[in-house]
This record gives C-alpha cells, sequence and structure tokens, in this order.
C-alpha cells in the first residue's frame, strides 16, 4: 500500500478553536500527521510519496465536488483577512455570524463584500481557523486524495492519503470541523470518474461524515455510510440520525449508524459488520474509508472506547470487502497514539489481503 503525504500540511497551523465561550489550543495540529509518518517508516507498508499530480486534473477533481465560488473564496481568504485589517496577520480568521443557510430566512445567493460575513457564509462553525497557509495545505492534501485514486484505478489494492486538514465536515461549498476540502469525496468522485461504477464511502470517524453525505445524498451511484457518535449529544450535532437515508434518485443509498457515547468495540465492530453489509448489498466497485482514530479510548474529545489493538480487526474487516479501497486520513486527537493506531488499522488490512 502506498502512502501519499501532503508536503505542505503544517503550512496550516490553527492557534486556538473556540469552545463554549473561550479560546482553548487546537486540537488538529500537525504533529498527528507526523506521527502517523513516523509510525510508518518504522514499520513500513509500502512506499511514502509525495504526490505527482497534474495541477489542472487536481483543480478539476477539486471541482468536482467543491462549488467556483467556495474555492475561490477559499484560495483568496487570508489575503482579504489582512486586506481588512493588517493586523489581522498576527490572529487567525474565525467566523462569529452566519446565514442559518437552510432555514431560508436569510439570502445565501448573494455573496456579501464584507470578508467576515462571507468567512460566516462558507463555514458551519468557529472551531476551524483559517490560517496563512490553509488554502496550500489543503489543496496539497487534495492532490494526496487524488493521487491515492488514480493509484488504485492503476490497479493498485489499496492507496492511503495521509493528509491534514481532515476533509469529511467540510460540503460542497462550507468549512467547519477542522475541514476544508473533502479529501474522501474528492477520492470518491475521481474513482467514479475513472471508471468505477459504483463508490462505496464507509466513514469510520467518531464524528459523522456530514459533508460527504451532503455532497453525495441524492446520488444513487455513491454509497455513504458512516459510524459515529450519536448527533443528538455529538458534534456535528445537526446531522448524521439513523432516519437520513438519501433524496430522490439516492433514497437508500445514505446509511447512518450512530452510537451512544461511551460504546465499547464489540458493540461498534457489530456495526461495521453492518455497515459492510450494507457496501456488500450495494455492489460497490471501490470502496474510500474517511479514517479517523477518534474512537479512540484514550481521545480527547470523542466518547468510544475502541482500544490500540482493536484497530487491527477494523483493518481486516475492511479488508474482507475484497474491494480496492482509498483511506484519508480524517480525524485523531491522542497525539501520541494516532500513529501507531493508524498503522495498526492500515496493518491489519494489509495483512488480510
Ligand atoms: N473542544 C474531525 O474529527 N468540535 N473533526 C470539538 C472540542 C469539533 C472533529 C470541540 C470536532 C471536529 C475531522
Ligand atoms: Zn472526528
Amino acid at each position: 500500500m502506498k502512502t501519499f503525504h501532503n508536503p505542505h500540511h503544517a503550512l496550516h497551523q490553527g492557534r486556538e478553536e473556540m469552545f463554549r465561550g473561550r479560546m482553548v489550543p487546537c486540537h488538529e495540529v500537525p504533529a498527528r500527521l507526523d506521527f502517523v509518518l513516523a509510525e510508518l517508516q518504522r514499520r513500513p507498508l509500502g512506499a511514502l510519496q509525495i504526490p505527482e499530480v497534474d495541477d489542472a486534473a487536481l483543480d478539476t477533481a477539486i471541482a468536482r465536488v467543491h462549488t467556483p465560488r467556495y474555492t475561490q473564496f477559499l484560495a483568496g481568504a487570508w489575503d482579504e483577512w489582512v486586506a481588512m485589517d493588517p493586523s489581522n496577520a498576527q490572529r487567525d480568521a474565525l467566523p462569529s455570524v452566519w446565514p442559518l443557510g437552510n432555514r431560508n430566512a436569510f439570502r445565501t445567493d448573494v455573496l456579501p463584500h464584507n470578508f467576515a460575513a462571507r468567512l460566516g457564509l462558507f463555514s458551519f462553525d468557529s472551531g476551524s481557523p483559517l490560517t496563512a497557509g490553509t488554502w496550500a495545505a489543503a489543496r496539497g492534501g487534495a492532490a494526496c486524495a487524488l493521487a491515492a485514486a488514480l493509484d488504485v484505478l492503476g490497479g493498485a489494492r489499496s492507496a492511503f492519503a495521509l493528509t491534514r486538514p481532515p476533509g469529511h465536515h467540510a460540503g460542497a461549498d462550507f468549512f467547519g470541523g477542522y475541514c476544508f476540502l473533502n479529501n474522501a469525496a474528492i477520492a470518491a468522485q475521481a474513482l467514479r470518474d475513472g471508471g468505477k461504477q459504483r463508490v462505496a464511502v464507509l466513514d469510520v470517524d467518531y464524528h459523522h461524515g456530514n459533508g460527504t453525505q451532503a455532497i453525495f445524498y441524492e446520488r444513487a451511484d455513491m454509497l455513504t455510510v458512516s459510524i459515529h457518535g450519536d448527533p443528538a449529544t455529538e458534534y456535528p450535532f445537526f446531522l448524521g440520525h439513523a432516519d437520513e437515508r438519501g433524496a430522490g434518485v439516492g433514497e437508500g443509498f445514505n446509511l447512518n449508524l450512530p452510537l451512544p457515547r461511551g460504546t465499547n468495540f464489540a458493540t461498534w465492530n457489530a456495526a461495521l459488520r453492518q455497515a459492510l453489509d450494507a457496501v456488500a448489498a450495494f455492489k460497490a466497485d471501490a470502496l474510500v474509508v474517511p479514517m479517523g482514530l477518534d474512537t479512540f479510548e484514550g481521545d480527547p474529545i470523542s466518547g468510544f472506547t475502541l482500544q490500540s489493538a482493536d484497530y487491527f480487526a477494523v483493518g481486516e474487516a475492511l479488508a474482507s470487502a475484497s474491494l480496492p479501497t482509498v483511506f484519508t486520513f480524517e480525524g485523531g486527537y491522542a497525539v501520541d497514539a494516532v500513529g501507531s493506531n493508524a498503522v495498526n488499522l492500515l496493518e491489519g488490512f494489509a495483512r488480510a489481503v
């Protein structure tokens, strides 16, 4: 299994996130990726490389998932933030006003000139700082996702897009949950565009993959499945319930398996079996796994109790789908364990194929 890692990831380094009325240090830090890379050097699963994808092909792959006005916003956001006030260069951009877009009371079709307003228009929380290097890092991550998809299209059994910031909370035109570009959706769409007829996304991050669900909600060629903390109590709160089953031709092609805070591996694993049954029934030609390691017992912001050794079994179960598989790196905030947990999962997969 090749790993495509993002050489620009550390350009995105948020300082603080808003949490319950105060600023706290960011959980989503560069060391997360460094620990995974170091563990892959210790326990190699295949080549570690930087993605080499054509610039125009990358723009196309991003545009297959995200809207032009959103990517244009992201590309220019930092310069606009600093243009508002030169002293803004000393602090990250965080939104503080939102249009409640889907409630139809506020206009989301008119682009505000005011940058702070646009920051809110294109986001859904104040926990995802946008920094000087966010766009470069996010774009480098999308390149990893595309390179991994192309590797699998070329015949590889699996490939790993090792990148941050993560992606599964980002929608077609919004950021949030530490995510800016939806790497898993970009990989899934690239697999479709490269000839795979039916692609399944099986999201194992602790948090519901709201962005990926929203992007593919009305699609019958993309099955989205997510196992996550019940949104009644867990982030992202406003999506991820069991009764969300897809819409239009996509009805029946979204499956949410919410589990209560405190869920252990035995119960989580039963949900994984159910998820894999759905992937099999869908007759997928390829699989994308947004791989969050924040299901770990020691995760500081999550509530499941998986142990490090459990991740071998998770990887082995994912391999049993017998599908060409792209992994994208998502959450996991117990920084000193995230490397071994990630590589345990990938090694469990690689040993089983
Ligand atoms: N102070 C991913 O795992 N809020 N995103 C947590 C903790 C946001 C997680 C609040 C959690 C986002 C990719
Ligand atoms: Zn998460």
